[in-house]
């Protein structure tokens, strides 16, 4: 997709942080951190756009953003302290970027609110 934001951070066009990258998945800190740490992580391929998108065929990298989130949490050293995964989809969620995602939290106590 040539205008995501999240495409050009993958092809090096936008700069960002970069934490870590494998085959299908590419992570790194949020513009603008709601914890301590604050990791995105993203498919590589602009083949999701939010949780509507999933299906039998492109299921399987939802779990690559999830083995790659343990990674990430291990390589930050917040894997055993806790970790919060959200995923926005849609307006009332306010999903911002177009192209499916992750956020990794953690590094704090971030309390009992959502969720
Ligand atoms: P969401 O609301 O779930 O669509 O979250 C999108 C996130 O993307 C938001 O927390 C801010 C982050 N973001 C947007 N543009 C950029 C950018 O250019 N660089 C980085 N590092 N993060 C961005």
């Amino acid at each position: 997709m040539d205008d995501c934001i999240f495409c050009k951070i993958v092809k090096g066009q936008i700069p960002c942080t970069k934490v870590y990258e494998d085959e299908y998945t590419f992570a790194f800190k949020d513009i603008n951190p709601q914890a301590k740490q604050h990791i995105l992580i993203i498919p590589k391929e602009h083949i999701l756009t939010g949780l509507n998108d999933v299906n039998d065929d492109n299921s399987y990298i939802i779990g690559k953003l999830f083995y790659a989130a343990k990674i990430v949490s291990e390589m930050l050293g917040i894997d055993k302290s806790g970790v919060r995964i959200i995923n926005n989809t849609g307006k009332d969620a306010h999903q911002s970027v177009q192209h499916f995602h992750i956020h990794v939290l953690g590094g704090e106590d971030m309390g009992e609110g959502l969720v």
